[in-house]
């Protein structure tokens, strides 16, 4: 029997930091509730949840790394919606803000998700902040949540 290491969907007792990007916050506060709900619905204590806002997914790494500096949180969770326009920003912002979570997330002993919609167009918006593509922050927040267990059976496994 191979020996098995893996992270369940239950959390009572962790701590989650939620990094939202206002833009577009019309589809952002929809994956906002979602992280949020998924959360509780797993155990997660409503006071255990911190919400850190910032103008846009530019700024999610630095937001997300002075709260994996704080040591407060178990797990952080980046959400925002970037959509594309008629300049090359979105392209400029989107590449910044994957590569700043993805660094924050090698440089901290925590799990960092990645619930970072990169939409083409209002629709793929639409459809992914709530409904024929889901919400994208359930799932990030679930990852989250799996692997904050994940590292912990990780401590004990050995
Ligand atoms: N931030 C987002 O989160 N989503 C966007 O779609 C978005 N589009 C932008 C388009 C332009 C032309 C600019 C200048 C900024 C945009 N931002 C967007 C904001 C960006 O992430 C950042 O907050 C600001 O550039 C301030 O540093």
């Amino acid at each position: 029997m191979p020996n098995i290491v893996e992270g369940n969907l239950v959390a009572v007792g962790k701590r989650f930091a939620i990094v939202a990007a206002r833009w577009n916050d019309i589809f952002s506060d929809k994956l906002v509730s979602g992280a949020c709900d998924a959360l509780v619905r797993h155990g997660v204590d409503d006071d255990d949840i911190t919400i850190f806002r910032c103008p846009g997914c530019f700024e999610l790494p630095q937001v997300a790394a002075r709260a994996a500096e704080s040591g407060k949180y178990d797990a952080i969770i980046c959400l925002g919606v970037l959509i594309r326009g008629g300049t090359p920003h979105f392209d400029y912002i989107a590449s910044q803000a994957t590569r700043g979570i993805g660094t924050v997330a090698q440089d901290y002993p925590i799990p960092v998700s990645y619930g970072v919609l990169t939409c083409d167009n209002l629709e793929q918006a639409i459809e992914r902040s709530g409904s024929k593509a889901g919400n994208k922050g359930v799932e990030a927040a679930l990852a989250a949540l799996e692997m904050a267990n994940l590292f912990e059976q990780m401590e004990t496994s050995e």
